[in-house]
């Protein structure tokens, strides 16, 4: 299980507006992410891409909800794929593929935590909360939607029924800079730890971190991390359909990585909204392969750290 790795790659895009998510686990592949981690010392199964069967239209009472079916779908082969490869390694890695993909990664992963009996704390580094119901969509893509899912709101018949949710006071988010106003209601509601651009700006990124990783610890909890490349500013990450101007920097993505890394709490990670049909020359493939590498252990100097091990 030491510093043991499985990829999963979700070639999901009908949750997003744009096409071309499907090809991002190939991106990620081409990149070079499994020689990345192996040369960091880590042993690396590639599971492959997981598939769906074509779905039936499933109409919803929000017209303006799509590719429900679809959705639908990808959460039901996702959730137990994501639980055996928490299963069966260390810190198992889900390319996406867009947001959508997470209502299956995390539950999946809020299962394996139920049997280890250790709670599950997810930091969402993202533009976006993803914190809209079905009936709450305005634009119906359902990436905006996992959070409010595995949290466990109401609003959701037609998604797979929860086995394992994570409780409100779990869930960290950082980057946001896109909230809508329905999202806005519910943080409030829910008295989420929602960490703004502005807050970033404020404090830089290690306070909120430090914070929420000391609240993980304490809790004897495990970690989940999805990364939302729209996290990152796009002038550095170019290759996503929803950008939003002033995003993370290269180095806060990077301090993020390493620090979590060193805390040795992470035990997932999401890769999600690579759109290589909008990237150049596989800059934002590689600036993702080399976050991870920073999660999994690159140093540019080595410290005295608790880390992998
Ligand atoms: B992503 C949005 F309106 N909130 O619902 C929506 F701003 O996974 C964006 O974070 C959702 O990229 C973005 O469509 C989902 C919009
Ligand atoms: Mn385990
Ligand atoms: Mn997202
Ligand atoms: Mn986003």
């Amino acid at each position: 299980m030491m510093k043991s790795t499985v990829l999963l790659g979700v070639p999901v895009e009908t949750g997003a507006s744009q096409r071309g998510c499907l090809m991002g686990p190939a991106s990620l592949r081409t990149a070079g992410l499994p020689e990345t981690l192996q040369a960091l010392g880590w042993s690396v199964e590639d599971r492959g891409d997981i598939e769906i069967a074509p779905q039936e239209n499933m109409p919803h009472a929000n017209p303006a909800v799509h590719n429900l079916a679809e959705t639908r779908a990808w959460i039901a082969a996702l959730e137990p794929a994501a639980y055996e490869a928490a299963r069966d390694s260390r810190l198992p890695i889900f390319m996406g593929g867009d947001h959508s993909m997470s209502a299956g990664t995390v539950p999946g992963i809020a299962r394996h935590a139920a049997e280890e009996g250790r709670p599950l704390f997810v930091l969402w580094l993202d533009a976006h909360p993803d914190l809209h119901t079905l009936d709450t969509t305005e634009s119906g893509n359902l990436h905006g939607t996992p959070v409010a899912y595995f949290t466990g709101q109401e609003g959701f018949e037609a998604y797979p029924a929860l086995t394992d949710s994570v409780a409100p006071e779990h869930m960290c988010f950082i980057g946001i800079r896109s909230v809508d106003s329905a999202e806005h209601k519910r943080i409030q509601r829910l008295e989420m730890d929602v960490q703004d651009m502005r807050a970033i700006d404020e404090t830089g990124v290690l306070v909120p971190l430090r914070a929420f990783l000391d609240r993980v610890r304490g809790a004897n909890g495990r970690l989940h991390v999805s990364f939302d490349v729209d996290f990152l500013d796009p002038g550095i990450a170019p290759a996503v359909g929803t950008t939003v101007p002033g995003g993370a920097t290269f180095r806060e993505a990077h301090l993020i990585m390493e620090t979590l890394g060193d805390s040795g709490l992470v035990g997932s990670l999401d890769l999600v909204e690579l759109n290589p049909f909008l990237d150049e020359r596989g800059r934002t493939a590689k600036l993702l392969c080399d976050l991870t590498a920073s999660l999994f252990g690159r140093r540019v100097l080595d410290r005295m750290t608790r880390s992998f091990g």
